[in-house]
């Protein structure tokens, strides 16, 4: 069908179930014909949307996918909306991806209107899709753009990701076959859906597979661990902090609900954690409590996954492992010159299919990124007995929060805009639960005055809320280098 193989292989598993939300439960088979609808009603008579960007507000399940499907069908590239962004981000993403509609719910349509009605939007709600079964779809070439994600970094505005269908097909077939899914798999489904984590990993594999996802508006720990006392889920995906969090839960919980939850955890056959580093204090209380071996890996906006553990064999704390199929993994050193030794670190460079395709509108950035066709990830790391350990970033402006890319720079560019705030620097912090936590230095306007509570009122309108600073240093003067340059290590002291 389409020539979209993720979609056509849903025909083969039409009557199985594809998701579980509460009580209520869809096939395959709703899947494909909902979205067929919603292909056609977001066509309006055209033959093809020609890879117009549709950006999308939907929370996880039957709704989210119908729209992800339909839009595909249609020939749109996808731009999946943050729940949880402010209105000035919900914008910069419509303006910056140059969508020209926004699909929703009825339940969020409200977030979305005004937007929509200032920038000329079309605004399409799902509830009222037309039905006009017969209108023939488009043939989709899986080279076309597909999905444009934003993501943070080294500048001080997110950059849209862009994929084609061949990368995402790229990304789901290295995970299917590297940790065996199979369609007798079934796996929760509460990460947000407008990173590749929840996309890709645990949504998109689950459907190639013809696998069940059982769908959650938010991570509701109460909820997931009833479910996998319950035994329901066979396969686990979840960033570090969601680990440290299970792991104060259980042992919060009385003696018997405590063993039924544990042996849910041990019952799974596989159990993946990413995103940011595990720590291996983490990973081994883990193992002591569960008898599980989290499998870590490591991805990339920009390249889905590109190294993990292996699914049969040593699973190491602290190590991501080692290239997955299909995904080209060197070390580079400062120099240039690729390192093949052990214990010299390096930085990773990735190539292969699953490569995203450019920065959207950023075509400069996109060829600084690349190095003779090899992706610069910006992650150093290092070859210690065949397996690679992440040592950190090149840069210190990026900050890992909860399993969250944030760039500094982007936060410090809105702590700009207080009234008090004359100077800053941002930094992460490290932090047992969320990996690190954002950290503001401020200098104050002559007579000027800022509580922690006045900065996280005034950000709360302008940043998602684990983008807020949680802590806030009142300084004279930011430190700095010979040179003038502000010199966040030294800022970094201030709140260790
Ligand atoms: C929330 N809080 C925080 C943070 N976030 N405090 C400090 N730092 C933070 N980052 C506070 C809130 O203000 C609130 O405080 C309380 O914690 C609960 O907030 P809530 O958001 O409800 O927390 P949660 O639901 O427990 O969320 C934790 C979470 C979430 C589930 C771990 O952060 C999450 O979904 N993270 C996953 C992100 C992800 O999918 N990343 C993948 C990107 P108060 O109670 O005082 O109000 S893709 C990627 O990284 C690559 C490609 C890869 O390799 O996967
Ligand atoms: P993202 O913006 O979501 O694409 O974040 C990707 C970044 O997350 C990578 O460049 C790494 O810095 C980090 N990351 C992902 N997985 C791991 C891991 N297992 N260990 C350490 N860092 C990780």
């Amino acid at each position: 069908m389409q020539g979209l193989q993720l979609i056509a292989r849903a025909q083969a598993f039409a009557s199985s179930v594809a998701l579980r939300s509460g009580d209520a439960e869809r096939t395959f088979g709703e899947l494909l014909d909902r979205s067929a609808t919603l292909a056609r009603t977001t066509l309006a008579g055209a033959d093809d949307l020609h890879e117009s960007r549709i950006a999308f507000l939907a929370p996880a399940g039957f709704d989210y996918i119908t729209v992800q499907w339909g839009i595909w069908r249609a020939g749109g590239v996808v731009v999946p909306l943050s729940l949880s962004a402010t209105e000035p981000e919900l914008e910069y993403t419509l303006a910056d991806s140059g969508a020209d509609c926004v699909v929703t719910t009825l339940s969020l349509a409200d977030r979305v209107r005004t937007l929509c009605e200032q920038r000329s939007l079309r605004l399409l709600v799902v509830e009222d899709m037309n039905d006009t079964a017969g209108v023939s779809l488009p043939v989709i070439d899986p080279q076309r753009r597909a999905m444009i994600l934003y993501t943070s970094g080294t500048t001080s505005t997110p950059k849209g990701v862009v994929t084609s269908h061949v990368n995402i097909e790229s990304q789901i077939k290295s995970l299917v076959e590297a940790w065996k899914w199979h369609a007798s798999d079934s796996i929760p489904l509460f990460l947000p859906l407008h990173h590749i984590h929840g996309i890709i990993n645990v949504m998109s594999c689950a459907l190639w597979s013809g696998a069940t996802i059982e769908a959650f508006p938010r991570f509701d720990i109460e909820t997931i661990l009833d479910r996998t006392a319950a035994k329901a889920y066979s396969v686990f995906m979840a960033v570090p902090t969601i680990y440290v969090k299970l792991l104060q839960a259980v042992s919060d919980l009385n003696q018997d609900a405590r063993e039924d939850v544990i042996s849910g955890f041990a019952a799974m056959r596989l159990m993946v954690s990413g995103s940011a580093a595990l720590p291996a204090s983490v990973h081994c209380e883990w193992t002591a409590l569960t008898g599980q071996k989290l499998l870590e890996r490591y991805g990339m906006t920009e390249i889905g996954m590109a190294l993990s553990n292996p699914y049969t064999g040593e699973r190491r704390p602290g190590s991501v492992g080692v290239p997955l199929p299909g995904v080209n993994v060197r070390l580079m050193s400062d120099s240039g010159e690729p390192v093949d030794v052990e214990d010299e670190p390096g930085e990773i460079e990735v190539r292969g299919p699953a490569v995203f395709v450019e920065y959207w509108n950023r075509a400069e950035v996109t060829a600084d990124a690349f190095a003779d066709g090899w992706f610069r990830t910006g992650d150093i790391a290092v070859r210690e007995n065949g397996y690679l350990r992440i040592m950190g970033r090149q840069s210190v402006d990026i900050i890992k929060s909860g399993g969250f890319k944030l760039s500094a720079l982007e936060i410090e560019s809105i702590l700009l805009l207080h009234p008090a705030i004359r100077e800053c620097a941002v930094v992460g912090v490290p932090d047992d639960t969320w990996g690190e936590t954002v950290a503001a230095a401020a200098v104050l306007q002559e007579g000027a005055e800022l509580s922690n509570g006045d900065l996280k009122a005034w950000c709360d309108m302008r940043l998602s809320h684990y983008k807020i600073p949680r802590h806030l240093s009142i300084v004279d003067g930011l430190p700095r280098n010979a040179m003038g340059k502000v010199t966040k290590p030294d800022v970094r002291k201030l709140f260790c």
